[in-house]
């Protein structure tokens, strides 16, 4: 790593300077949220690196991240900052980051450095450092990224998550008799999140222990910035850690070289005792570990338990247990974290501040008391996105042009227009597609559709209002667009292929935000199942900012189907009045590789 010098500030005889050290697409966690804060739609533009420094100030986004900086503000250019007054050198810097390491050096001749602080003070605090007295000193700070890089990005670089219903619901897979029949994606797992921001590939691999009665999962789900990987899910509602660990050797079967381990939830079902759990949770992360596989632990996410949850809500738990379950996460958080281990503390992203103590949730985090919500799944997804960025190195196997035509089944592309006027939705729409309120005529929310040129031809705009005013625990509305179906018959498709709906999008305004999703259905004139919403489901979390960018469903098999569905629907909030522009810019009907190939089973 080469360090990046970028600001030298001269006082009498003192010198003072900031060092960055860090490689270009370091980031970690928080700098990751703090980064969207920020650059919203651009937050995965080149400016937005950590080496950038966008507003022309001298100072990286990194140190402006670790100095409490606007990266876009030449006017703000945080520093270190010298005193003398006091006869002695001393020099004070804002600590912002925990997950920054941050070293004082001192120098008289700029060639040799010593160090005078390694990691001073506490986070949050303006840290103060004295240097040695002498005739002519120098100092400065370099910060760099906490964690090493562990990993470069290869076809054969694969992530397995592995826990409970909140991982299962990211993806699932259905067998019978051995043989796959159905493939269905839940989403608002935070596996689903993690890939925000760019490319990523869906796999699936069979369970070895899956049978009729167990029904379990596999999935292929994945994860990825750029991507950087592909991802195996072996989630199973309802299952303890002592549960989960009886899945690691079909996890490390996989050959997956990153496992991320988000169990624990259910305790209080059979790990009724936190000793129970926590020697549950350290032997699947021995045997990670001891299988030279890098492992990543959530801690155990909050839940609504408190007054103002539905009186339904069947995921309340006791007192006590949520007082035993934030033991346990303060074990993971203490005690895990070690070499090949890293501890991805999504409790904290979750819990609401204002009742940390019980484990109460932020609002509009869960939908029903226990599992996801979007906005929930994206800031948990987004705690493991940040840390994957962290130990894979920056770069991408991936093919990098879905347009790529020996790929593409049907291009749904948004030329020629038709005019629609039904269930709350007026204007215009690309021809071959159709817009509709599930809600009917009459409903909270409508849409006015409109069309723009691009150079890619056009892109859909849909302005969507919501009057506000629903209910609080049914708080979603759902636009439906989709275009005809395609016959497999005339594209020469087997049983075999696997087919994925891939859709690039933009979403701005969003203060009614709620989820994007695209299913793709195929569909068949027996399975009456096949249809269902929640097949196949990817859904993208609309962040508070503005935010652009592409994703795919998970791959399913052709099987008997004679037809490919594929739709996108718009879940929109209606709890609260306001608006939100979504712009559809490309969408693909695409063939892609078995995932079973890309996982396969020892
Ligand atoms: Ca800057
Ligand atoms: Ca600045």
């Amino acid at each position: 790593m080469n360090p990046t010098r970028f600001l030298l500030r001269k006082t009498a005889l003192c010198f003072a300077g900031l060092a960055l050290v860090s490689s270009a697409a370091a980031s970690f966690p928080s700098f990751v949220q703090w980064r969207e804060a920020h650059f919203g739609l651009n937050a995965s533009l080149p400016g937005a690196a950590a080496t950038a420094d966008p507003d022309g100030d001298g100072v990286s986004n990194l140190l402006e991240y670790a100095l409490d900086g606007d990266p876009l503000s030449a006017t703000e250019a945080p520093s270190l900052n010298l005193d003398t007054s006091s006869g002695a050198l001393r020099a004070s810097f804002a600590r912002a980051a925990d997950d920054v390491t941050y070293v004082v050096q001192s120098s008289t001749d700029l060639v040799e450095w010593t160090e005078l602080a390694r990691n001073p003070g506490t986070p949050g605090t303006v840290v103060d450092v004295d240097a040695p007295a002498g005739p002519r000193t120098f100092l400065r700070l370099e910060a760099t990224p906490a964690v090493p890089q562990l990993y470069t990005p290869s076809p054969e670089l694969k992530v397995a998550i592995l826990g409970d219903s909140k991982v299962q619901y990211a993806a699932s897979v259905l067998y019978s008799n051995g043989v796959l029949t159905r493939v269905e994606h839940q989403a608002d797992g935070p596996i689903t999140w993690a890939r925000r921001g760019g490319r990523f590939q869906h796999v699936l691999a069979p369970d070895p222990e899956a049978t009729a009665a167990n029904l379990i999962p596999l999935t292929g789900d994945s994860l990825a910035v750029n991507p950087l990987f592909r991802g195996a899910n072996f989630g199973y509602a309802g299952d303890t850690a002592t549960g989960t660990l009886k899945r690691i050797d079909a996890v490390l079967a996989t050959g997956a070289q990153i496992v991320i381990y988000a169990a624990g939830t259910n305790i209080g079902s059979t790990d009724n005792d936190p000793e129970v759990t926590k020697a549950s949770i350290q032997e699947a992360v021995d045997r990670i570990v001891a299988a030279d596989r890098t492992c990543i632990v959530c801690t155990i996410d909050p839940r609504i338990t408190v007054a103002g949850a539905p009186a339904s809500n069947s995921y309340e738990i006791s007192t006590e247990r949520m007082a035993a379950i934030m033991g346990i996460n303060e074990w993971i958080r203490t005690t895990l974290p070690g070499p090949g281990v890293f501890v991805a503390d999504t409790f904290a992203d979750l819990v609401d501040p204002a009742n940390p103590v019980y484990g109460n949730a932020l609002p509009f985090t869960l939908r029903d008391g226990v599992h996801f919500a979007p906005r929930g799944a994206f800031l948990a997804g987004e705690r493991l996105r940040g840390i994957l960025e962290q130990i894979i190195a920056p770069g991408t196997w991936f093919e990098a042009d879905p347009d790529a035509a020996a790929k593409v089944i049907s291009s749904y592309s948004m030329s020629g227009s038709k005019s629609v006027n039904a269930n709350s939705c007026s204007g215009v729409v690309p021809s071959d597609w159709s817009i509709m309120n599930t809600a009917g005529a009459g409903a909270i929310v409508s849409a006015e559709s409109s069309l723009e040129s691009s150079p890619t031809g056009q892109t859909w705009v849909i302005d969507v209002t919501s009057l506000g005013g629903g209910s609080s625990s049914a708080n979603v509305q759902t636009l439906r667009i989709f275009p005809a179906p395609v016959n497999v018959a005339p594209h020469e498709l087997s049983a075999n292929d696997w087919v994925s709906w891939f859709v690039e999008y933009e979403v701005s305004g969003s203060e009614i935000a709620g989820s994007l999703q695209a299913t793709l259905t195929a569909g068949t004139a027996t399975a009456k199942d096949l249809g269902n919403t929640i097949l196949n489901r990817a859904t993208e979390p609309w962040p508070t900012a503005a935010y652009g960018g592409w994703f795919e469903t998970p791959a399913i098999p052709v099987g008997a189907a004679t037809s490919l569905v594929p739709r996108i629907d718009l879940d929109i909030r209606i709890d609260v009045p306001g608006s939100v522009q979504v712009r559809i810019k490309r969408a693909l009907l695409r063939k892609v590789a078995n995932p079973a190939t890309v996982f396969p089973m020892e």
